[in-house]
């Protein structure tokens, strides 16, 4: 592993590397951190090509075709008639074909004759699973209430079985780790400015400028995103990137804003404020689109330069830089939304931030600005939706987060099962979720599965989760099952303005016992006494239907290659009835601030560093980790610790060291030093998803360090109830010493 590159050497490779064709023609990635996706040896001349796959490696979902030979996968490649990722699949989705036949993949349903955490694992039939998920379930329901059962769910193929339990069965305890502990924020705050959730839907393409705040490009890898912003880059767009960190994005960037950590409300209210008070802004769109301005001026007026650069430990001139260049390029801007954004449980305020940055630059509807691309329509098939209030409803009997994304805030479902207040939580159902690597506070979560009457865990490997179950269930990959249908416009969605609509397709047969969730769900509903509420008997049916309603069907998509193309619709254009809320009374009539507004984080407390985390692009969280292509292109995360710190500790690359946090939480495994100057002197970095503990994971199982582990601190956004996750502060541990990190 060549951990040991230089930086500018680093810089060059770190951005791209993952991607393949044609990717890889726009930057050109040298061997070292990130290989080269693996094409295994020798022709493909006698294979056959399965059309109609869709990626899942990560929740991107890219187009994808499979080499078949004698019915078993041995390649995976981009489908050539995609116009979102076209023959592009980055390094993830390459290494498909390894967790396929991952000899780790859980196989059959196993029940735990031992404990919680620390299973031994028994062999049972899918009739015993089957029957003892039902009963098992139903006796929760019977003695506490459907509000009794938990749903942790993530994925594809976790849509159906989650709607199951809330629409039929009627929980409203559902918590999604993709929501509450990444874009929830970004989503609702949008719509509480926008009137909508953003996705990504920025123009990068034809951008004349970009602001990245966090958001990792390069790193975080999506492969249409990716093609959309290096394109932006390929074609001038000059490129601000705010980020304690020298990222991947940071390396190409023109400007690069090292901001303190969990400040970033208070550069986007300097640029904001500075913006108006010289008149830089677009007048006559927020004349047109605008509400509450007034108020917003007044309540931004005090976030001079001056104190933007205080709080954010950037100069004055910077940010007066940054604000320059967006006036200079407006409207043709992409103020990105992000996408992980639960930070430091002050970020519904900072989101609501960027949608008011971008109405004032004008930059809705407008070429390189935000801009919603319209899909093609494909009615989704579930369980019907039941009615059943809002009585148990843990949000609403708190009266707080208001703004929660769909779901009950994570944290609520954890307290209650703990304390049992205001009603016990004794059911457990985790679908395509890893809580004990997701969520912060390992502890509380392990506390409340403990308690648990019942732990059901649907998985496709044998991750950290899943030594928690009671009766762990073998699902299909996203190779082997029909689920998902992913639609959407050409990739760039600015000169042919075209549609597509495809299905997740198997590729091959599952092998062994595995099922896919329609069949489990239903059968747990049968036995739960709803079998007459079934909506379809199987996944196929499920896809089939929901392609009718477009026009179309199965058969139909594979006569087409396994993408349906059409004639699209002009993306650009201000919407009807658009409007930027910039003071919103909703919010403070709430109790929030209704003029986005600077909540200072707590300071790192001496000689400690903040710890963040963000994405390696050859891994997806923690659900790569046993894969052995991905594994042996970064076996381990490397922490980042500023050149002069790890100097005046003698600390030198490739060093061993532990970690452990300000509440006394040590890391269990370790990982190496990685000396830069690419990162300030108050953080630490790691790449998210190392530090596995189950054994059955051969391959993944101690490497590296689990950042969650020591996220034990909770910053809870008060707006949204999501978490907050940066606000720990670590020592490094080298030789049995902890190491004071100097300030
Ligand atoms: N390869 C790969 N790609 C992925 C994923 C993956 O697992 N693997 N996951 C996908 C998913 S689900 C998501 S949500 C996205 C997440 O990816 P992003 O949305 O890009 O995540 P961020 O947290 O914005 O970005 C992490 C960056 O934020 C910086 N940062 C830390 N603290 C601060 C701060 O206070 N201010 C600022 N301005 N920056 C800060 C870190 O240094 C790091 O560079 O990635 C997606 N893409
Ligand atoms: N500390 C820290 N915490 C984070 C983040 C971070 O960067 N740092 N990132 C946050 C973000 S942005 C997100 S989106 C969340 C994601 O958090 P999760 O939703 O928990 O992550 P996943 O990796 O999608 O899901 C994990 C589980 O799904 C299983 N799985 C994979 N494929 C399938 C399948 O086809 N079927 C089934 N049934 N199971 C499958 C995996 O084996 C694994 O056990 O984590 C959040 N939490
Ligand atoms: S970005 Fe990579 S891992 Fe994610 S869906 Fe596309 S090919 Fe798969
Ligand atoms: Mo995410």
């Amino acid at each position: 592993m060549a951990y040991n590159l230089t930086r500018r050497k680093f810089l060059q490779t770190a951005s791209l590397a993952a991607a393949t064709v044609p990717l890889a023609k726009v930057v050109t990635a040298d061997t070292g951190f990130v290989r080269k996706p693996f094409t295994p040896p020798g022709s493909f001349a006698d294979t056959k090509t399965a059309t109609g796959g869709i990626c899942e490696m990560c929740f991107w979902r890219c187009q994808i075709v499979g080499k078949v030979r004698e019915g078993r996968l041995v390649k995976l490649e981009g489908n050539p008639k995609s116009i979102d990722n076209g023959e592009a699949i980055c390094a993830r989705g390459n290494a498909g074909v390894k967790l396929l036949y991952d000899p780790d993949r859980l196989k059959y349903p196993m029940k735990n004759v031992g404990e919680r955490g620390n299973p031994k694992w028994k062999r049972i039939s899918w009739q015993e699973a089957m029957d003892e998920c039902g009963s098992k379930l139903k006796a929760v329901q019977d003695t506490y209430g459907a509000h009794g059962i938990s749903v942790f769910p993530h994925g594809a193929s976790a849509k159906y079985p989650m709607h199951y339990f809330e629409r039929i069965v009627g929980t409203h305890n559902v918590s999604e780790a993709s929501f509450f502990q990444c874009r929830g924020i970004r989503d609702t705050a949008y719509v509480a400015t926008i009137g909508t959730p953003p996705g990504e839907n920025v123009d990068m393409p034809s951008a004349k400028a970009m602001l990245f705040l966090g958001t990792h490009l390069g790193e975080n890898v999506h492969v249409s995103h990716l093609k959309r912003y290096l394109k932006g880059l390929e074609n001038g767009a000059k490129l601000i990137v705010v980020d304690p960190r020298y990222s991947a994005s940071a390396a190409k960037s023109d400007i690069w804003v090292k901001i303190k950590p969990g400040t970033d409300t208070a550069f986007l209210l300097s640029v904001m404020n500075y913006l108006v008070a010289n008149k830089k802004y677009d007048v006559e769109f927020v004349e047109e689109y605008g509400s509450g301005f007034d108020e917003f001026k007044k309540g931004i007026s005090h976030a001079t330069l001056d104190w933007g650069s205080k709080i954010c430990d950037v100069p004055a001139a910077q940010i007066k830089e940054v604000a320059e260049m967006l006036a200079a390029n407006a409207p043709h801007v992409s103020i990105h939304p992000g996408r992980h954004v639960s930070w430091y449980g002050n970020d519904f305020q900072r989101q609501r931030g960027l949608a008011c940055l971008t109405g004032l630059l004008g930059a809705v509807g407008v070429k390189g600005g935000f801009v919603k691309p319209k899909g093609p329509k494909v009615k989704g098939i579930s369980w019907a939706k039941g009615d059943h209030g809002g009585e148990h409803n843990l949000r609403e009997m708190a009266d707080k987060h208001h703004y929660s994304p769909p779901g009950t805030p994570t944290d609520l479902i954890r307290e209650a099962c703990v304390t049992g207040k205001p009603y016990p939580i004794k059911g457990c159902v985790i679908w395509g979720q890893n809580p004990i690597q997701t969520i912060p506070n390992q502890e509380m979560t392990i506390k409340a599965l403990k308690q648990m009457d019942f732990v059901v865990c649907v998985d496709v490997m044998p991750t950290d989760i899943t030594m928690y179950a009671d009766i762990l269930l073998p699902e299909c990959s996203y190779l082997e099952r029909y689920d998902y249908i992913k639609k959407g416009t050409q990739w760039n969605f600015a000169d042919t303005h075209q549609q597509y609509i495809s299905a997740r397709t198997p590729l091959v047969e599952p092998l062994f016992e595995r099922k896919d969730s329609v069949w489990i769900t239903n059968e747990i509903a049968k036995r739960m006494g709803y079998g007459d509420k079934i909506p379809v008997a199987s996944q196929e049916e499920k896809v089939d239907k929901e392609l009718a309603s477009a026009g179309l069907s199965i058969a139909q998509l594979q006569k087409e290659d396994g993408i349906h193309i059409q004639p699209g619709k002009d993306p650009y254009g201000v919407p009807e009835d658009f409007e930027v809320l910039f003071y919103n009374e909703d919010i403070e009539d709430n109790g929030y601030p209704g003029v986005p507004t600077y909540i200072p984080v707590e300071e790192v407390p001496k000689g400690y560093a903040r710890l963040l985390y963000g994405r390696s692009p050859v891994h997806t969280f923690n659900r790569s980790q046993n894969n052995v292509w991905l594994f042996n292109a970064m076996p381990e995360n490397p922490v980042w610790i500023n050149d002069e710190s790890a100097q005046k500790l003698g600390l030198k690359d490739g060093d061993r060291v532990t970690m452990v946090n300000s509440e006394g939480v040590k890391s269990i495994t370790s990982t190496s030093v990685k000396v830069t100057p690419g990162i300030r002197k108050d953080s630490v970095y790691i790449v998210h998803g190392y530090g596995s503990m189950n054994p059955a994971m051969t391959v993944g199982v101690g490497a590296g360090i689990d950042d969650q582990r020591l996220i034990t601190k909770l910053a809870v956004d008060p707006e949204t109830g999501a978490h907050g996750m940066r606000n720990n502060f670590v020592k490094l541990v080298k030789d049995g010493k902890v190491l004071e990190i100097p300030a």
